[in-house]
C-alpha cells in the first residue's frame, strides 16, 4: 500500500481569505456582479454565498465554468450579457500587480472571459495576497490565448518579442485548452519594460484571441500583507 499524499497546503490561504472576506465591503444589494476565477476569487464567492443566504439580493455573471459551478452551490444567483451588458463591480484575483494596477492575469486559464467581465463593470476590484506586487510585470509567464492554427506563427512572433514561449499542457500532460477551445502559449518575458506598447502590439497579432495584460482596467486593488488588507487605488481611478 502506497503512503497516501499529504494534502497540498496553499501558504496563501489566510491571505487569499482575508481578502475575500474584504471585498464584501463593496458589494450592495441590488448590484450585478462579475465573478472572477482563481482559488481567491472562489474564496470571495463562497463568501457572497453566505451573504446572499443572509439575505444579500445580486446576480453574477461568472467567468468559467468551475466558478458558475461554484456559484450554483452557494446559492448565488446566475445570468448572462443577455440580461444587460454592464456590471456595477467585478471582482477578480491576479498573478502580478505593480503599483499602476497593471495587472497580469490568466495563470488559470480564464484571461479571455475574465477580461470580458472585467471591462463590462463599472469597477474591477483585485484581490491579490501580497506575493502577487511586482516593480515591473514580467516576472511570471505571460498568458496569451491562441486560435490553434496560429500557434506557430504566435510562437515565432513572440520569441522575436524576446519571450521563452512555451505551450501551457493541462494536468494530465494533454494540451491544454481553453473554455473557449483556444491554446495558452505561455511567454515568459523576464521582465516587461513597456507594457502598453506590448499589449498594443499582441492586440495587433493575428491569432492571439486575448492576453493576460490587463493595463488601465483595475480601479482598485485589495492586498494582503501580514494581517492587514491595504487598499490600492488609481490616482485618476479614484472611485
Ligand atoms: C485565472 O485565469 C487567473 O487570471 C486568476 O485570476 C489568477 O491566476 C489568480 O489566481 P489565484 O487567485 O488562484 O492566485
Amino acid at each position: 500500500v502506497s503512503p497516501a499524499k499529504p494534502p497540498v497546503v496553499d501558504p496563501h490561504f489566510e491571505a487569499k481569505l482575508r481578502v475575500a472576506e474584504a471585498s464584501l465591503a463593496y458589494i450592495h444589494t441590488g448590484m450585478r456582479l462579475g465573478l472572477g476565477s482563481g482559488s481567491t476569487a472562489e474564496l470571495m464567492v463562497k463568501a457572497l454565498g453566505r451573504e446572499v443566504a443572509r439575505g444579500l439580493k445580486i446576480v453574477g455573471v461568472p467567468t468559467s465554468r468551475r466558478t458558475a459551478k461554484l456559484a450554483r452551490a452557494a446559492g448565488i444567483p446566475l445570468v448572462d450579457f443577455s440580461t444587460g451588458t454592464r456590471l456595477d463591480v467585478t471582482i477578480d484575483g491576479a498573478d502580478e500587480v505593480d503599483a499602476n494596477l497593471a495587472l497580469i492575469k490568466g495563470h488559470g486559464g480564464a484571461l479571455l472571459y475574465e477580461k470580458i467581465v472585467a471591462n463590462a463593470a463599472d469597477q474591477l476590484i483585485i484581490l491579490v495576497d501580497g506575493s502577487k506586487r511586482v516593480q515591473r510585470l514580467g516576472k511570471t509567464a505571460l498568458p496569451i490565448e491562441v486560435i490553434p492554427f496560429a500557434e506557430p506563427c504566435v510562437r515565432e512572433a513572440l520569441e522575436r518579442l524576446g519571450a521563452v514561449v512555451t505551450t501551457r499542457l493541462s494536468t494530465s500532460g494533454r494540451t491544454y485548452r481553453t473554455q473557449a477551445g483556444h491554446l495558452i502559449l505561455d511567454a515568459a518575458f523576464g521582465s516587461i519594460p513597456d507594457a502598453q506598447a506590448l499589449s498594443t502590439t499582441l492586440d495587433a497579432t493575428p491569432g492571439i484571441v486575448e492576453h493576460g495584460l490587463f493595463l488601465d482596467m483595475a480601479t482598485r486593488v485589495l492586498v494582503s500583507e501580514g494581517r492587514e488588507v491595504i487598499t490600492l487605488t488609481h490616482p485618476e481611478r479614484p472611485r
